[in-house]
């Protein structure tokens, strides 16, 4: 039977099935990769002198983990650079954040082309790939020249971004070009599969097909949207389990009689953070009644703190939050308990339990497990109430929440009015949908349709009779 070969910048596999902090997407994969009997290989998050291509195998939680160093150049120019300096703000429309630098491209290409060469020798012949994020566009095409011809699917984290605004990069025909070296393509979103058609068709001169079916620059991949879900079964249970019990009790008890709020985020600049705490500010200030009766807990981690960009919203949030407590808060209550730490998962999930509302407004964002977990974390006879940017990824799987413009403080602050007032009826009507879709538009499905497509997949060099008979639309 053919391996699962997954390649990812980092590498995160639970050290034991339900470990405290690991993530969904970590669980899923390591799943994926026990029940296929594979390889996860990447960065080891370690810099050492001149790249050497060692690689690092251990067994970690029933999974095989194949780690390599790299070097501080890499680091700084493919990492710190090209991936968090140039693609993660531009794919997030900042491109006012966006560094377009050679030496970034550079290291870019140098680092997937290390990468390709170091894994190709752990890669047989009936294996199949799935490489993660934008971190690794040009991966297939690396190996690819290498001589590869398994099947390599790619799937897009992050959200792919309007044409006008991918065309700002200097190499973005040949970033596009990139992914035509893979056999599948997945986005997060419909929406984001929609920007990459309109970029192939309008900006490369090609063609879409209904079957999702790509064709440019003489070559042909296929397309989907395959959204990511969460460990949803896991994540509600991790709600009710010991640990789970003992959070949602420790916070129950920190109300005294209050209601909650709560946001989980990386100290990203794009998960609207700063327009979360003006908002709830101007919540203060046009329910002058309801001070004292809320609070908002935000528990940011911070994440890329070698960027500027990171080191900025830090400190601009810090002022605010500090600001807004200072001209709000009384002797026994602060509006805003802003935290810069981790949790465990049973940690997190007995907070979300806790909090009437959830708030996940980020600007821009490919998916946003977060608005997930609140869900499923929450008590089906008495819900709270998930507030949701309509620029998260995870807005068009979950319409039943109170869908707001993260850019508007009015419109943000009427949801926490209305959120805060909900009949419990209406928080269970509301609730029940979201619930069901979260658990059953969950990371194994996620996972299991990938793979699914991606096995269905032929490759061109064969001769492809789904593909040949694909009505491919003309470029118009
Ligand atoms: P992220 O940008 O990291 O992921 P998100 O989907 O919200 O965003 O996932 C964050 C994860 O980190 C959640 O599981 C959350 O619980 C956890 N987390 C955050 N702060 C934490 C804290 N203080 N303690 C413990 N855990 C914390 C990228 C994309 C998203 C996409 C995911 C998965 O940007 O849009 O949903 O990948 O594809």
């Amino acid at each position: 039977m053919s391996r699962l070969i997954v390649i990812s910048n980092r590498v995160n596999p639970p050290v034991e099935e339900g470990g405290g902090a690991v993530g969904g997407l970590a669980m899923a994969l390591a799943a994926a990769l026990r029940e296929y009997s594979g390889v996860w290989f990447g960065w080891s998050g370690q810099t050492a002198e001149g790249y050497t291509g060692q690689i690092a195998i251990q067994r970690v939680g029933g999974v095989t983990v194949a780690t390599v160093d790299l070097d501080e150049q890499d680091r700084q120019e493919y990492y710190n650079g090209y991936a968090n300096k140039t693609l993660w703000p531009l794919f997030h429309y900042r491109i006012d954040l966006t560094a377009y630098e050679r030496s970034f491209d550079e290291g870019y290409a140098r680092v997937n082309r290390r990468f390709a060469e170091t894994v190709r020798p752990l890669i047989e012949p009936d294996d199949f790939v799935w490489v993660h994020d934008y971190h690794l566009i040009p991966l297939a095409r690396e190996l690819r020249k290498l001589g590869m011809k398994n099947r390599i699917g790619f799937f897009l984290h992050i959200p792919w971004p309007a044409r006008r605004l991918l065309t700002t990069l200097p190499k973005h025909r040949e970033l596009v070009e990139a992914l035509f070296a893979y056999d599948l393509v997945g986005f997060q979103t419909e929406d984001s599969l929609t920007a990459f058609e309109d970029y192939v068709v309008k900006e490369a001169g090609g063609a879409v097909g209904a079957e999702g079916a790509a064709e440019a620059f003489g070559l042909r991949t296929r397309i989907g949207a395959f959204p990511i879900g969460l460990d949803a079964d896991h994540f509600a249970r991790a709600a009710q389990s010991p640990e789970g019990r003992a959070q949602f009790a420790r916070m129950q008890e920190s109300l005294a009689g209050r209601q909650m709020m709560v946001g989980v985020d990386r100290l990203d600049y794009s998960k609207g953070l700063e327009e979360r705490f003006l908002a709830y500010e101007q919540f203060l200030i046009d329910n002058p009644d309801e001070r004292e009766k809320v609070f908002l807990l935000q528990i940011a981690t911070p994440s890329r703190d070698e960027v500027e960009a990171y080191q900025d919203i830090r400190a601009r949030l810090d002022a605010v939050a500090g600001r807004i407590n200072g001209a709000f808060a009384t002797v026994d209550w602060v509006p805003i308990r802003y935290v810069n730490r981790t949790y465990r998962r049973d940690e997190l999930a007995g907070i979300y339990r806790a909090a009437r509302i959830g708030l996940v407004t980020p600007l821009r964002d490919g998916m946003n497990l977060v608005a997930k977990e609140y869900v499923a974390a929450q008590d089906p006879d008495d819900p709270g109430v998930l507030i949701l940017s309509k620029f998260a990824g995870a807005a068009a799987q979950l319409p039943e929440a109170l869908v707001v413009n993260p850019f508007s403080r009015e419109d943000v602050s009427e949801a926490i009015r209305k959120g805060l007032a909900m009949s419990r009826e209406e928080r269970i009507s509301r609730w029940t949908p979201l619930m069901h879709n979260v658990m059953t538009q969950d990371v194994a499905a996620w996972r299991d349709d990938f793979v699914a497509a991606l096995r269905a997949t032929e490759r061109p060099a064969a001769p492809d009779p789904v593909n040949d008979q694909t009505p491919i639309a003309s470029a118009s």
